[in-house]
């Protein structure tokens, strides 16, 4: 039970003391977070790991690319473990190295030399993939800097290939100014099999990878024009993994850690409608009991993949280090950690 799995994995935490850093990202729901020394987005938790160099076990209550950004930037003696390796993205897995090696090919072919397509994969996908933009003159973008890095990618070629996430590229390349008819999607499963494909591409300064992620495709217009209904003074603020209408119609869009900010900067009295995973909903509605806060999507919508890490997971890997045996570690290559580290040192370079 819950009281026995508290007691099993503060013993555990005790014994392994600084050596061990437990992180939770803002979609783990409450029994998790309560364990984490640090909870936060995927990028700034992969940032505090390779921080916390004391740490010889990061344990990654996330999602498996997480867990891997979080290898390419650790220390070689620290490692990273994920408690339930069956924890994956299902927008990650929508782009593989194959599909986007094919796709590239074909744009360069179809393009000539001076394509000057630049790559950009967003932190959700598999390291081999930003490695792929490493090596290419691409780069990383998280959900935060993405209107950033798009303005980056312009300055050193004419078209982006953004991938995975189609929703993201289209919400932030308009937002940049690129108009809806200046994109292209690219249909992995399915590629150049419109009767204007090639015309399409040819046309497009960014080409947009069929990608996107089930729980925010899960909010609609009906279900902001509602809420607006209900409550006139009510402010809308979605991610930008929603769909175009959706962020359209909303009055603020940004990651979760800029939903974060906005909620816990608002006075009190302020009422919000928010489109992104339930867990972190519900949990800012908890803290902040001074604002009315609740989920546009009344079915309710958590990450299935995220639900993966229970606290009893977590408890057996714990337990199993404290025995001196590492379980569930996500390791990554030499090879693919030195081109996604270009790739996200390039991110980080506009950061600064
Ligand atoms: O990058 C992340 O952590 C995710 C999945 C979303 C966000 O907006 O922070």
């Amino acid at each position: 039970d819950g009281e026995e799995l508290d007691r099993r994995i503060a013993a555990a935490r005790a014994t392994l003391g600084e050596r061990l850093v437990i992180l939770g990202h803002h979609y783990q729901r409450d029994e998790i977070i309560k364990y984490a020394d640090y909870r936060g987005d995927s990028f700034k938790l992969a940032q505090l790991a390779a921080g916390r160099k004391a740490a010889d076990y990061i344990v990654f209550c996330g999602v498996h690319f997480m867990a891997e950004s979080a290898d390419v930037l650790s220390a070689p003696h620290q490692k990273v473990i994920l408690p339930n390796p069956a924890a994956g993205c299902s927008m990650a897995d929508m782009a593989n190295i194959a599909e986007v090696e094919e796709c590239w090919d074909t744009l360069t072919e179809l393009l000539g030399e001076d394509a000057g397509i630049i790559p950009v994969t967003y932190m959700n996908s598999a390291a081999n993939l930003k490695a792929f933009c490493g090596r290419n003159g691409g780069v990383v973008c998280t959900s935060s800097n993405a209107p950033k890095v798009i303005d980056w990618a312009f300055k050193q070629g004419k078209r982006v290939l953004f991938f995975p996430d189609e929703h993201l590229g289209r919400n932030t390349g308009l937002r940049y100014g690129i108009r809806e008819d200046q994109m292209t999607v690219w249909n992995p499963k399915d590629p150049m099999s419109s009767e204007n494909a090639e015309e399409e591409i040819e046309r497009a300064r960014i080409i947009l990878w069929k990608g996107y992620c089930t729980t925010h495709m899960r909010f609609n217009v009906q279900q902001i024009e509602k809420a607006r209904a209900e409550y006139p003074d009510i402010k809308i603020l979605v991610h930008p993994e929603c769909r175009r209408e959706v962020v359209d119609a909303a009055d603020l869009f940004g990651s979760t850690e800029y939903i974060i900010q906005q909620i816990e900067h608002a006075p009190a009295g302020t009422k919000w409608g928010v489109a992104t995973e339930i867990n972190l909903v519900h949990r800012l509605a908890k803290e902040h009991p001074e604002q009315f806060i609740f989920c546009l999507d009344p079915i309710v919508c958590p990450c299935s993949t995220m639900y993966r890490i229970h606290p009893a997971y977590l408890a057996w890997v714990l337990e199993a280090l404290v025995d001196g045996e590492v379980i569930n570690q996500v390791s990554v290559d030499e090879e693919t950690v030195h081109w996604a580290r270009v790739a996200l040192e390039r991110m980080l370079a506009l950061a600064a």
